[in-house]
Order: C-alpha cells, then sequence, then structure tokens
C-alpha cells in the first residue's frame, strides 16, 4: 500500500490543501520531508499547529525525564487545542511530527552515542547522507515553516554567548537561531534567552535584525531559568490573540520576513534562585573554559553542569518553562487559526 503524495507546502497558505492522507499512513512531502497525517490534517483543514523542538529533549535534559516531557509538551499543546509537531530527522528524513515509537528514539540515545544535534546548516548532510539527529531551534523554524507552521515552542533561544575571561578572544559565539530568526517568519515562544548568555548583547542582535520581541505579560525580559534578565522588552503583550494580530499585521504590511519572539517568564517564585544561579554559571564557564568545550557542545554542556550543580532545580525550572511555552504556543496558534491570511 502506498502513502498518497502531497506537494510541498507553500509556506504562506497552509489552509488550502488536498484531503487529508488517512491516519495510518506518512505523508511525504518530498523524499527528505515527510508530515505525520494528523499534522497534515491538522494543515489542510486549517487548525492550529505548533511546532516542538526536539534538542531541548535530546541534549537539553537528562535521559529518563525527556521522554517523560516530550509526551507533557504534546499534551499540553492538545490541551490549548492545537496540534503538535516535534520535529527531528531519522535516516535522512526530516519528520514534522513524531509517533511514539520515534518520540522512543529521540529521547534513548543509540549504542553508538547520542544523536546528533542539527542547526540548519546540518540539515543537508544529515538528509543527504542518511543520518539521524535532533533539530535546534534554528532548524526547527526553518523545517516549520516550510510545510505552513505559524508557531512554535521552545525553552530559551539561544544568542550571543559570553566571553569568558573577557578579553580572551575565546569565544566568537553566536547561535544559528539568531541568524534564523532573522530571515523565517514564524512565531517562537520562549522564555527569553539562556541566562547563560550575553542577553544584552543578544537583543541588540535581535534588534538589528528587526525581529520583533514581545514580552508576555512582563516588561522584563526573561532570562531562562531567571523570571528577568535585567533587560526590557520592547513591546508587551497580554492576550494570544495580540500575538495573531500582531502576525498579520506584520504579513499585510509586508514586514514579515523575520520572525516573532514572544518571551514568557517563569512566575518569580518558580525561578532558579538567583544567587545559586550566578554561582552556578562561574563555575560553569570556568569548567567549560578549563575542558575547551566550544562550538555546539557549550550549550548542552552548561545544561547538563546546572542539572547536576543545582540539585535539580534548573531541571524543575527548565521542564517547567518549557511546558508553559508549549501552552502558550497553543494558545497563539488557535488565535492564528481563527484569523488566517
Ligand atoms: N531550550 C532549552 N533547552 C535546550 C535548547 C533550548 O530549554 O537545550 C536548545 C535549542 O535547541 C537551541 C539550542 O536552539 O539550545 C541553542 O544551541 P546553540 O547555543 O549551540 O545554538
Ligand atoms: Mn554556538
Amino acid at each position: 500500500r502506498s502513502a498518497p503524495t502531497h506537494p510541498p507546502h507553500p509556506p504562506r497558505s497552509p489552509a488550502r490543501r488536498p484531503a487529508p492522507p488517512s491516519p495510518q499512513e506518512s505523508s511525504p512531502v518530498s523524499p527528505a520531508l515527510h508530515v505525520h497525517p494528523e499534522v497534515a490534517e491538522a494543515l489542510a483543514t486549517g487548525r492550529g499547529v505548533v511546532a516542538l523542538e526536539s534538542t531541548l529533549l535530546a541534549h537539553g535534559l537528562p535521559e529518563g525525564d525527556n521522554r517523560r516531557v516530550a509526551d507533557e509538551l504534546e499534551a499540553t499543546v492538545r490541551a490549548a487545542g492545537a496540534v503538535p509537531a516535534t520535529i527531528a530527522v531519522f535516516d535522512g528524513v526530516a519528520h514534522i511530527g513524531l509517533d511514539a515509537d520515534r518520540l522512543d528514539r529521540l529521547c534513548t540515545p543509540p549504542a553508538d552515542g547520542a544523536l546528533r544535534k542539527l542547526s540548519v546548516r546540518d540539515l543537508g548532510p544529515a538528509a543527504g547522507l542518511g543520518l539521524s539527529g535532533a533539530t535546534t531551534v534554528a532548524s526547527t523554524a526553518a523545517l516549520a515553516h516550510r510545510v505552513g507552521v505559524e508557531v512554535f515552542a521552545t525553552g530559551g533561544l539561544g544568542g550571543v554567548h559570553r566571553v569568558f575571561p573577557v578579553g580572551s578572544g575565546a569565544a566568537f559565539d553566536i547561535s544559528a537561531d539568531l541568524g534564523v530568526l532573522a530571515r523565517t517568519p514564524i512565531v517562537v515562544v520562549c522564555a527569553g534567552v539562556k541566562s547563560i548568555l550575553d542577553v544584552p548583547n543578544t537583543l541588540e542582535y535581535l534588534e538589528t535584525q528587526s525581529v520583533a520581541v514581545l514580552g508576555y505579560r512582563t516588561d522584563a525580559f526573561p532570562g531562562f531559568y531567571l523570571a528577568d534578565s535585567g533587560q526590557g522588552v520592547p513591546w508587551r503583550v497580554e492576550q494570544p490573540g495580540e500575538v495573531a494580530a500582531i502576525l498579520r499585521a506584520q504579513q499585510e504590511l509586508g514586514v514579515a520576513s523575520a520572525g516573532v519572539v514572544l518571551a514568557q517568564p517563569l512566575p518569580v517564585d518558580r525561578q532558579l534562585d538567583p544567587t545559586l544561579h550566578d554561582a552556578t554559571l562561574a563555575q560553569g564557564m570556568e569548567l567549560l573554559r578549563s575542558r575547551g568545550v566550544v562550538g555546539k557542545d557549550v550549550t548542552p554542556a552548561l545544561l547538563e553542569f546546572f542539572h547536576h550543580h543545582t540539585g535539580g532545580e534548573s531541571l524543575r525550572a527548565n521542564i517547567e518553562l518549557v511546558s508553559a511555552n508549549a501552552g502558550l504556543a497553543g494558545q497563539v496558534a488557535v488565535e492564528l487559526a481563527a484569523t488566517p491570511r
């Protein structure tokens, strides 16, 4: 039995698709891209869809917790009335929406080593060479946009890394997340950028790249584990419907070539204790420097260091913030579905 073949979704008109495939079959868009049938049907019928990234599961959370969180995030999106689409690459095929077996595979490292961490520049090589890996904010945004998904949820955006020690010249590390947001019209729901980064410079970069930054019910730009990064937000919104109105207005005005960052803080009483945070960050940075950790290993190594050195507090905060973001992304997706372009 062969699955029906669909042409690629034109990114801007997700609501007018041919009849959805039968639920048991995967929905190949191209040999390198498969849309899960439930996601394909939701896109075809104009329902809200939320993309979820997989690097935070495979590389940002410990094995054991990650599989439970994967289910929790999807359930949270569904509770908001939208359809979840966790994105990852398996055996050279980018999957938009994962079944339980693929979520298992994502969350349990294979015997021959962890799944790769795939940014946008890695998608071509992974697909072309038939390899597997988890997608970052950058690659999740690119793939989600490719099939017409307009919103996705993560924990904390990548950004401009801190240089430590200052003046050492050892770091010139700017996450590809920022470059992709600069050219991909999608709403990213996050708890700001990771507090392990240079937050002021990251915000400057987003301004230069014309990425809209919205604080969700806050005037303070959140700092991932911390409710307040010490920076402000250019715009504050109170309701998911306002976010949908902003994206639609950008599209109508022809200024929607970049993404929209919707930053939702943890409640102050749920954040990581700032004193513990600062001490852990200083130690973690020193460890990275002494071990020579660079490139794409920096973020997973620092997150793991936090999880071990805060007695699980950073893990608790991380899971809570990602969950809250999935829920808000679901609400925004529902509002976007109610106001088609
Ligand atoms: N949010 C989390 N945990 C994570 C990440 C985000 O709560 O692990 C991941 C995202 O996939 C993001 C990546 O794209 O961290 C940033 O990595 P880098 O700094 O190497 O670009
Ligand atoms: Mn980097």
